[in-house]
């Protein structure tokens, strides 16, 4: 267990073939989707969204909760990035706090979402690739309990039959899709079998053939801000967003042509396409004078793909991409904003977690947490303050063949037979491996992740 480092192989996929099938056809739809779509634009009465600004009759604050999708640690201009262009993330950041050290709990789509809509770690309820049980209680679900009205407009990616679906799951509304990706423009599912048609609008299929599916998106959330200004709402916005294919409207990646590598010249245009349409949402928010009662939360489900299929984006200065226990592969940009309430322009360092929204979540609108275990801490004493103390002294993951523990600035990283520990304070980029020179503390690190990894089973076997 002493070999220094290791590379995880490019991830390769029997249904790339499908995949580069799609682009072609694509590229054919977005020519003919242009004119549907800017005739959407300008005829649809729910994409302005002006309406006189309307008295609430609940003090209770909304909560937009918006993910992206593979977007990496070095893909924001808040965080740093010099290539892309995210003034609308970057506008949240600085009416907000931003995290310099949030982790998902996985690498992937399906276990990452699922803690930040449960508060726990994934292990308890992600089914065999099936999807999330429907035993877990949501977010959808804890505030559709407290009387609000909820909805998901985006990727699901928690399970495809109906019994794991997100109308099963405590959302009043759902439109969008089950899989793990979708051609924007006629919303079909290219891989993992025949071709098919995914969209769907709550239980049933949904069609609008040629329209860029982050418009559905925006329209559908401005819809549902309008029709719900006088209660309290939960909206998740899971932007199939810059998950390939990358697909961006055209013109969109003209912006960018001043980047020489056409990979990330493409994802950086999907990365401004969803800035764009989140300006839209938040301006939606504005024009109904909603914005000092709505949190928003921005985060990525984890870090950048490398798959032959994506890339494109960058985890900054951090080691390793999606589906590795790098730091690329789990530490991720997150955002929460709440003007008036929350302080503006902040930056927290603390370590914290994707299981930590929901506790906040909870919190911040009095609404009572699920009555169940949960991994997550409450941030508002960090949003508040600097100097608070984390909410953990040690953090866990697990992957497939991969596990890591951090502890203080000590991350021991594991996968198969292979490990490295780093010591993140002055190795961010997890390059020095110390896992000679450190034995003791690699001892107490491996010890410490048996008794997790222990009580991880203990409580699921009991079903808590
Ligand atoms: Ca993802």
């Amino acid at each position: 267990m002493t070999e220094t480092f290791f590379e995880r192989p490019i991830l390769n996929s029997p249904y790339d073939t499908y995949f580069r099938a799609s682009l072609a056809l694509s590229r054919r739809q977005c020519l003919r989707a242009l004119s549907a779509g800017a005739a959407l634009v300008a005829t649809s009465p729910l994409i302005g969204c002006a309406a006189p600004p309307a008295p609430r009759r609940d003090g209770r604050p909304n909560v937009v909760f918006i993910l992206a999708d593979d977007l990496g640690y070095g893909d924001l201009g808040c965080y740093g990035s010099t290539d892309v262009d995210t003034p609308n993330i970057d506008a949240l950041a600085a009416a907000g706090t931003r995290f310099t050290q949030f982790y998902v709990t996985a690498p992937v789509c399906t276990p990452s979402r699922m803690s930040f809509l449960t508060g726990r770690h994934y292990n308890y309820g992600v089914e065999n690739d099936i999807g999330m049980a429907s035993s877990e209680v949501t977010l959808a679900e804890m505030f559709s309990g407290a009387g609000y009205r909820t909805a998901l407009f985006g990727k699901w990616h928690m399970g495809v039959p109906d019994r794991f679906g997100p109308n099963n799951q405590g959302f009043d509304e759902f439109l969008g899709f089950k899989n793990g990706a979708m051609d924007n423009y006629s919303h079909y599912y290219y891989w993992g079998g025949m071709n098919r048609h995914v969209l769907f609008r709550d239980g049933e299929p949904y069609h609008e053939d040629g329209v860029y599916f982050p418009d559905i998106v925006v329209r559908e959330s401005t819809r549902f801000i309008q029709q719900n200004r006088d209660r309290p709402f939960f909206l998740y916005l899971p932007f199939n967003m810059p998950h390939y294919p990358l697909q961006a409207p055209a013109g969109d990646e003209e912006r960018f042509s001043h980047i020489e590598d056409p990979l990330r010249r493409q994802f950086s245009s999907c990365v401004w396409a969803m800035d764009q349409r989140i300006g839209q949402i938040v301006a939606c928010l504005e024009d109904n004078g909603l914005r000092q009662d709505t949190i928003i939360v921005f985060a990525s489900d984890h870090g950048p793909s490398n798959e032959e299929r994506g890339g494109g984006g960058s985890a900054g200065a951090l080691r390793g991409h999606k589906a590795t226990l790098w730091e690329g592969g789990i530490r991720v940009p997150c955002i929460l904003s709440w003007p008036g309430t929350i302080q503006e322009d902040r930056v927290r360092r603390q370590p914290v977690m994707s299981t930590d929204i929901l506790p906040t979540l909870a919190a911040y609108t009095g609404v009572p947490l699920p009555q169940r275990y949960l991994d997550g801490h409450d941030l508002a004493s960090i949003i508040g303050s600097a100097a608070a103390p984390a909410p953990r002294a040690i953090m866990h993951w697990i992957y497939q063949d991969w596990w890591a523990v951090r502890k203080g600035p000590w991350k021991l990283t594991v996968e198969g037979d292979k490990a490295a520990l780093v010591n993140l304070d002055n190795d961010p980029g997890e390059r020095h491996n110390l896992f000679d020179q450190r034995q003791d503390l690699v001892q107490r690190l491996v010890d410490s992740h048996s008794i997790w990894k222990k009580g991880i089973s203990d409580r699921r076997a009991s079903g808590v």
